[in-house]
């Protein structure tokens, strides 16, 4: 894989090499923080370490799924060196984007773990450095795209693509963190129709669509012809981040690498929105009790027929191949 090798050193320097003042022999020396507790010097942290600490480690599903439908949609088995390279960096555009929301996610879910280590914020040299640091993580975006993609004609798509997603994902984020606020009592206004909004606005549009609508402006479409698509996308969506919240509930998590920080949709109003241990473990009971396992997988499979419908649907066939690929890439994930 081009995208988990050299490739992501190259990404990583191009949107670097600014920040490297002076050219001196450590080129991050500028940019290191050093514990101030008792005079006692701990390992210092560079702006590299931090972005392969968040960057790193996922799944890559997000970046890689640009690549895959590049080609599916070019309708080759191997790309261009360059094609290779500009696929790849958009790849890697969407794994910061994600970097840079899960950095802030942990913060405000106020979560322990991810990809099986300490949230960024948790290691003690960083703490709230951490909100400045998925700043930095967000600006290397527009960075990347700027070195790497000026002049070509879907510039400014790009730009205002990337634009565009971040803001449905934060608004999704804001409905979330306003809606299951911890203490919260009153739950009527946490129903299936906002519970969707959440998902699909905080997950669904950077997580599916993004990746496919970067492989569409490589291939030189245009986007405003693919509405269907984006539709079809953004429903998957939905489908994956109801998988998360079933595994950050049943999953395992030595496996899935977090633990669930939170409970939903909990008629146990007591222990509802809590993080406490015990709170956890009563949700989940009744969790078991409404039998949620088992709706779970029944829903599971009404979204996958209801998809592949949608999907077959689509007079073009590469882009149903697209959209099959996605599909088959998460249906029935335990992780
Ligand atoms: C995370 O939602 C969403 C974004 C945009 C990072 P979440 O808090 O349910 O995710 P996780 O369970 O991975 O913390
Ligand atoms: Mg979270
Ligand atoms: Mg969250
Ligand atoms: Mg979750």
């Amino acid at each position: 894989l081009h995208l988990r090798g050299g490739l992501f050193a190259r990404v990583r320097a191009s949107g670097y090499e600014d920040l490297m003042p002076g050219r001196v022999p450590n080129e991050f020396s500028q940019f290191v923080r050093t514990s101030t507790s008792a005079g006692s010097y701990q390992s210092s942290i560079g702006t590299r370490k931090m972005v392969d600490y968040n960057v790193l480690g996922g799944k890559c599903n997000r970046g890689l799924s640009v690549i895959d439908s590049y080609k599916i949609l070019k309708g080759v088995d191997v790309l261009s060196k360059e094609e290779t390279f500009l696929a790849c960096t958009l790849g890697w555009c969407i794994e910061w984007l994600q970097a840079y929301f899960l950095v802030l996610d942990d913060i405000m879910d106020n979560s322990q773990t991810r990809r099986g280590q300490p949230c960024w914020f948790r290691v003690p040299q960083v703490g709230l450095i951490a909100v400045n640091d998925g700043i930095i993580l967000r600006n290397h975006i527009s960075r990347i795209l700027q070195r790497h993609f000026k002049g070509k004609p879907y510039y400014v798509d790009l730009f205002d693509l990337f634009n565009e997603v971040e803001f449905k994902t934060a608004s999704g984020q804001l409905l979330d963190l306003i809606t299951t606020h911890e203490g919260e009592k009153d739950l009527s206004k946490y129903n299936l129709t906002v519970h969707r909004r959440i998902v699909q606005y905080k997950t669904a549009y950077y997580s599916f669509y993004l990746p496919v609508a970067c492989a569409l402006l490589l291939s030189g479409e245009n986007l405003d012809n693919f509405g269907d698509v984006k539709n079809i996308l953004v429903e998957m969506g939905t489908y994956f981040q109801v998988q998360d919240d079933y595994l950050d509930c049943f999953g395992d998590p030595e496996f899935i690498g977090k633990t669930m920080s939170k409970t939903f949709m909990s008629d146990q109003q007591e222990n509802y929105g809590k993080s406490d241990p015990e709170s956890v473990a009563k949700v989940k009971d009744l969790y078991r009790e409404l039998n949620l396992e088992v709706l779970f997988h029944e829903y599971e499979r009404e979204s996958y027929n209801r998809l592949i419908a949608d999907i077959e649907a689509q007079p073009n066939k590469a882009v149903q191949s697209v959209l099959k690929s996605f599909l088959h890439k998460i249906y029935k994930r335990d992780k």
